[in-house]
């Protein structure tokens, strides 16, 4: 059923990435409306051989559109989607604002496309963060067959999580040190050029930051199960598009390497990369500008029963954000609408 779709943020990296994955699935569009601040009036994004005009976000914007995909940031999540949903649009929200509020799904299609359904309650769906989203792609096969208990992860995340901003800061140290010219860090604490940092967004008192309680608590409601126990450390390397994790889980019934390779070599959004002797794993490099959830360096826990450890690489850009939520509107205009 053609949908009269909106892009809020549309000139935003993910928002510009949405726009692109609409194009190359030929989502069923009767309307594409972008949306984005004043600072963006004037601006056009391309669209199947059409600049696009960017028109000014405001509480009308939504009079006539059946499905609203947002990546503006929390606050304009926070205020915007309640109108967009109250004026008949479905939203999909890219923002973490609503990802944790009970009458609001929190879905990945490959993991709980069945959640959708409940966005009838607000009007609103929202998209998991990127860090998570690679990695219940890859879980969900393993706890279907051994029932994962506990999960440990850190994260190796691209500048590009952190918008345009995060890429030019990156791209700009480097050419001061090449240049022997002093650069003042602006968009995170420290330096990121040839350095890694473990502090993505704020730190809570328990010591664990805002990225890394993302991926406890958005984990266990995507997959159902408040009794997984997820810990994490999130951080910030000198790579600009694809995420990184080295995940190790520990799970209820003994999974060995090979049976976990054969359950994600026929796992929706995987691809396995795993042959360590031909050097073949996945890399940020391998996975940008694509969509499948790369996985490789899998391996039986020599520290413990039951567990399994795994090198898992997406690109947060695609997959992480824009292509998950274009998949969910999908779903939702096949399924659910007209
Ligand atoms: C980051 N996951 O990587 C956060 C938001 N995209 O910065």
């Amino acid at each position: 059923n053609p949908c009269r779709v909106a892009v809020c943020g549309a000139t935003g990296a993910v928002g510009n990435q949405m726009v692109r994955c609409l194009e190359e699935r030929d989502f069923p569009l009767s309307e594409l409306k972008l949306l984005a601040s004043k600072r963006s009036l004037g601006k056009t994004v391309p669209y199947k051989g059409e600049d696009i005009p960017v028109q000014v976000l405001d509480k009308d914007s939504f009079q006539d559109v059946d499905i609203a995909l947002f990546s503006a940031g929390g606050s304009v999540s926070k205020e915007f989607a309640p109108i967009a949903a109250a004026s008949g649009a479905v939203v999909v929200d890219n923002s973490s604002a609503w990802r944790m509020d009970p009458e609001v799904p929190l879905v990945v299609p490959e993991v709980n496309p069945g959640d959708i359904a409940q966005y009838k309650t607000k009007g609103i769906i929202a998209n998991p963060n990127c860090s998570t989203i690679q990695m219940v792609v890859a879980l969900k096969p393993l706890h279907d067959l051994g029932k994962i208990e506990r999960i440990v992860v850190s994260t190796y995340q691209a500048v590009s999580g952190t918008g345009q901003k995060g890429i030019f800061e990156l791209l700009d140290q480097l050419r001061a040190m090449h240049e022997g010219r002093h650069f003042e860090p602006k968009v995170y604490p420290q330096q990121i050029a040839l350095n890694a940092l473990p502090h993505i967004a704020a730190f809570d008192p328990n010591g664990y930051t805002e990225e890394e309680l993302k991926m406890v608590n958005e984990t266990r409601k995507i997959i159902g199960d408040a009794s997984i126990m997820v810990s994490a450390t999130c951080v910030r390397v000198p790579v600009i598009y694809g995420h990184s994790e080295a995940v190790n889980i520990k799970t209820a019934r003994k999974i060995t390497a090979d049976q976990a390779r054969q359950a994600l070599a026929k796992a929706p959004g995987v691809k396995v990369v795993d042959n360590p002797a031909e050097n073949e794993y996945p890399t940020p490099l391998m996975c940008a500008g694509t969509d499948p959830t790369l996985v490789g360096r899998i391996r039986e826990d020599i520290s413990q029963e039951n567990g399994l450890d795994m090198w898992v690489c997406a690109d947060n850009i695609r997959k992480g954000a824009a292509t998950n939520a274009v998949q969910i509107a999908e779903i939702l205009a096949a399924e659910h609408l007209g």
